[in-house]
């Protein structure tokens, strides 16, 4: 089988197209990567040729002889679906760790996202608590990029103001989330800071920008974000009814949510003890 027709890049096709149909990609906004495994890789015949090298900027040395599909640079996701070929490429980390080599894609001499280093640097932190880390997704989403402006960027206060917009939160993201300062885009220094708290998030805030998600799936992630921003779109809509709450979930709520559905709220922004 041809790699153009298997199920990686028809999966890549459908989420670039559900982030643009959600508004989340405007223009060429957005970058995904995902991991595929040497075994998944040997299953192409036309993977098998190194098309050319990209040199990249940074020291990815870790990720030696791994395999990433991944979004082009400057490529808009409303295309992604019709052009695969050309706005999503297949990448080999080389041994060196400072260039990866192209497989497939990219056919009209495009480069990986401009977002690499923040990917790479992603799965390198995540790999080292999740052995099936795959997926790192980034994008836009209106109502979160919002709530950087009107609240304070303070990890837990926004972490349990999305839990407790929606019962579905706390037991999408246990952890909470993530927050970086606002750091200029596609710099290293903005991808080791998103990587140092992939460490403890899934998540991360980019203020004034966007998001960072990461996990195990294509799936997985893009519904860890759909479900944070629709946290973030009830708050909004809260506010256009007039911001007066009559009644919400508690403290209390979210300690029994967590034991219903066995999982734990980060220690540091929701004590399992009940303190009376
Ligand atoms: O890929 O979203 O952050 C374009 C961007 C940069
Ligand atoms: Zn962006």
């Amino acid at each position: 089988m041809e790699f153009k027709n298997s199920k990686y890049v028809e999966k890549m096709c459908e989420i670039t197209n559900e982030l643009y149909k959600h508004g989340w990609d405007e223009r060429n906004g957005g970058n995904v990567s995902l991991r595929l495994t040497q075994d998944e890789v040997d299953q192409f015949d036309d993977l098998n040729k190194v098309i050319r090298n990209i040199p990249i900027k940074f020291d990815a040395t870790p990720l030696a002889g791994q395999y990433y599909l991944v979004t082009g640079t400057g490529r808009y996701f409303k295309n992604v679906h019709n052009y695969p070929e050309r706005d999503t490429g297949l990448v080999k980390i080389t041994d060196e760790g400072n260039s990866v080599d192209l497989l497939w894609g990219f056919n009209d001499g495009g480069q990986p996202t401009s977002e690499f280093p923040a990917h790479l640097m992603t799965h390198i932190a995540r790999q080292k608590v999740d052995s099936n880390q795959r997926v790192v997704m980034h994008c836009h989403p209106t109502n979160w990029v919002a709530l950087s402006f009107t609240r304070n960027l303070d990890e837990k206060e926004i972490s349990k103001l999305l839990w407790k917009m929606q019962a579905e939160s706390l037991v999408v993201f246990p952890e909470g989330v993530g927050i970086i300062p606002y750091m200029t885009p596609g710099t290293n220094e903005i991808g080791q800071a998103t990587a140092d708290k992939m460490n403890e998030f899934r998540v991360v805030m980019w203020p004034h920008h966007g998001i960072f998600g990461c996990g195990d799936s294509m799936d997985e992630v893009y519904g860890l974000i759909e479900t944070v921003e629709k946290a973030a779109l009830i708050y909004t809509t809260i506010q256009s009814q007039g911001g007066d709450i009559k009644q919400e979930i508690t403290d209390d709520d979210l300690r029994d949510l967590a034991k219903s559905f066995g999982v734990t709220p980060n220690p540091k922004f929701l004590s399992m003890d009940k303190v009376k």
